[in-house]
């Protein structure tokens, strides 16, 4: 009996939001579309089996085919992301909020301070946001961007660097679209005698994909989720200098997590075969091809863009001349079938639960095969739909159409 006998009412939820998904538009920058490989791995038999501890040091019998698969998944992550014979992977944390948290517990001590980009300005709330454990343990200090430029500002940072003393260094955004020059972190945090750590969550896909530059030859430790631009299943890895390897091991397990979940370990490792072939950098390129005509296609129709453009897969709509605010805006966009994330832009006047941006993305739209000619379209239903909330019942039906053309990969 299947899934549809046995529960309906999850399985009609199931195909509920696979309809959903099929007939909108998700320009949600952190979203993606795993493929059928993907999820056949992350919905396996290997969800029953506990595995406590690392391959070979397990506390359970009958680990030897985990084993295997948690040794297969850190081989991949390393051909992928080309790493040097003296770094280590952990495939284990259960997603990126943990591997943040597994790196702090492993290289500091409660109170140390940690220097990072604050939440509203585009870091993550594990990058030390009041509310969140990170930011209640340590003492962080953050960075922002310049208030000019909508870019980094390095001189500000090592000025503050030299200023606060941190004892690691984070770099690593959720909402900022320019590549990073992860050597002059480098520089600043050999300055000041820092760690330097990366948390490549939103970019991983564009590092393996070569199309934005890698923070491995110049950091020391660097996490990731697996399902942004990567494409995998909800989980997440740390790499890091075999110097800092059994700290950040032991921080994983026993430290924070119990049994890895070898069903997402085996996805991980699905993900990383999927990213090392060639179709895979074509695709990094696109999502980047994309997200830059996106950007001028909203530009050309009056739209503010933070920093005045993209380096990377995302952009921040700034609304402060439109008459509308970010949360509104998103609502607005989500009744014409496009849907978005709100976002603040630097400095942002209005509040974060209502700020005054949205977050857009074209990993997901590049998944289904979109390219630069349907970005444009899609700015025009945005500009008709910001311009006039009356069009969006007809946008929802022009997208739903629209999306037809362009099945997405696992639905
Ligand atoms: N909040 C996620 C994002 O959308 O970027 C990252 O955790």
């Amino acid at each position: 009996m299947s899934l549809k006998q046995k529960d309906s009412q999850i399985y009609n939820l199931i195909q509920k939001e696979r309809k959903r998904e099929a007939e909108t538009i998700n320009l949600i920058a952190s979203e993606n579309f795993a493929s059928k490989e993907v999820l056949e791995a992350l919905g396996s038999i290997l969800t029953n089996k506990y595995a406590e501890n690392y391959p070979r040091k397990r506390y359970y019998g009958g680990c030897e085919v985990v084993d295997e698969v948690e040794d297969l998944a850190k081989e991949r992550v390393r051909k992928a992301f080309d790493l040097p014979l003296d770094w280590h992977v952990n495939v284990q944390p259960y997603s990126g909020s943990p591997a943040n948290l597994e790196v702090y517990n492993a290289l500091l001590e409660p109170a140390d301070t940690i220097m990072a980009m604050d939440l509203a300005s585009g870091g993550h709330l594990t990058h030390g946001s009041p509310v969140n454990f990170s930011g209640k343990t340590y003492k962080f200090v953050h960075y922002g961007l310049s208030p000019k430029t909508g870019k980094l500002d390095y001189m500000e940072i090592l000025k503050l660097a030299d200023k606060v003393n941190p004892k690691l260094i984070l770099c690593g955004y959720t909402a900022y679209s320019r590549e990073v020059d992860f050597k002059k972190f480098r520089e600043i945090a050999d300055k000041v005698k820092a760690i330097a750590m990366a948390d490549v969550s939103h970019i991983a896909g564009l590092i393996v994909g070569g199309v934005h530059m890698s923070p491995i030859p110049f950091f020391d430790v660097v996490t990731t989720t697996v399902h942004k631009t990567l494409r995998g299943p909800r989980a997440a890895i740390i790499m890091c200098k075999d110097k800092y390897a059994s700290a950040i091991d032991k921080s994983v397990f026993p430290g924070m997590q119990g049994g890895p979940h070898e069903n997402a370990i085996a996805a991980i490792a699905v993900t990383f075969k999927e990213a090392s072939m060639a179709s895979f950098r074509k695709y990094a390129e696109q999502i980047v091809k994309n997200a830059k005509a996106l950007a001028k296609s909203l530009q050309d129709f009056g739209f503010k863009i933070v920093s005045d453009g993209t380096d990377n897969h995302l952009m921040i709509v700034d609304f402060t001349n439109k008459n509308i605010s970010g949360l509104d805006a998103r609502k607005l966009l989500e009744s014409a079938g496009i849907v978005t994330s709100q976002s603040t832009i630097p400095q942002d006047p209005r509040k974060p639960w209502d700020p005054s941006g949205v977050r857009l993305g074209t990993p997901a739209v590049t998944s289904r095969g979109m390219k630069e000619k349907e970005m444009s379209k899609i700015a025009s239903w945005i500009a008709a739909v910001i311009t006039d909330p009356a069009v969006a019942p007809k946008v929802k039906e022009e997208v739903r159409r629209f999306c037809k053309n362009f099945p997405a990969p696992g639905l």
